[in-house]
């Protein structure tokens, strides 16, 4: 097998390692309580075979890209791991936590319309995988809220790649189909 491929697969199972170790017990609101790594590896994934992406910096940001927000892990320990332009990916993917939710999320869509095609595909790619998997504890108002903030990010990484593009859409779609057999 070509060297490189075997170069970037290890350093991308390395990430997955990495992340799995971070993120520790988190679990995920959706599907089952999933462990919370496997939304990573979704995305990676979905990268991967919907987006055909081969980058391998796009790759392990994609792994990582929950890392700076929701663990213990800083800036300096995926820079030291994983060089600077992962850390650059993975910081225009953190939201800040001491703003407020309705805050963030406009701060997100915000930022995202100037964002750089891999970080727009990696945003792509996670909203991907988390309206494929929504919160059981939701009520219909809050998944009403979420999918329509959640559509408005996601058409903003459109152009980045038509096949994850259509596969946001499918689920999209399947999600508010599945929101109207709530009782509330
Ligand atoms: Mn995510």
């Amino acid at each position: 097998m070509d060297k490189t491929i075997v170069t970037s697969t290890a350093v991308l199972l390395e990430a997955i390692y990495f992340a799995a170790t971070a993120h520790g017990s988190q679990s995920r609101k959706g599907n089952g309580g999933e462990p919370y790594i496997n939304h990573l590896i979704e995305v990676v994934i979905l990268l991967s075979t919907v987006g055909k992406v081969t980058d391998t910096d796009t790759l392990i940001a994609a792994v990582l890209h929950d890392s700076l927000e929701d663990t213990s892990v800083t800036a300096a320990d995926i820079l030291d791991k994983f060089g600077e332009q992962v850390l650059l990916y993975i910081e225009a993917l953190t939201d800040d936590k001491t703003l407020s939710l309705s805050e963030r999320r406009a701060m997100q869509l915000a930022h995202i319309a100037t964002a750089c095609q891999q970080v727009k595909l990696i945003k792509l790619g996670d909203h991907i995988s988390n309206i494929g998997s929504l919160p059981t504890s939701w009520d219909k108002g809050r998944l009403e809220d979420y999918i329509a903030w959640s559509y408005k990010v996601a058409k903003a990484c459109f152009t980045s790649s038509s096949e994850l593009a259509y596969e946001y859409e499918h689920r999209y779609k399947q999600a508010l189909y599945d929101i109207t057999l709530l009782v509330k």
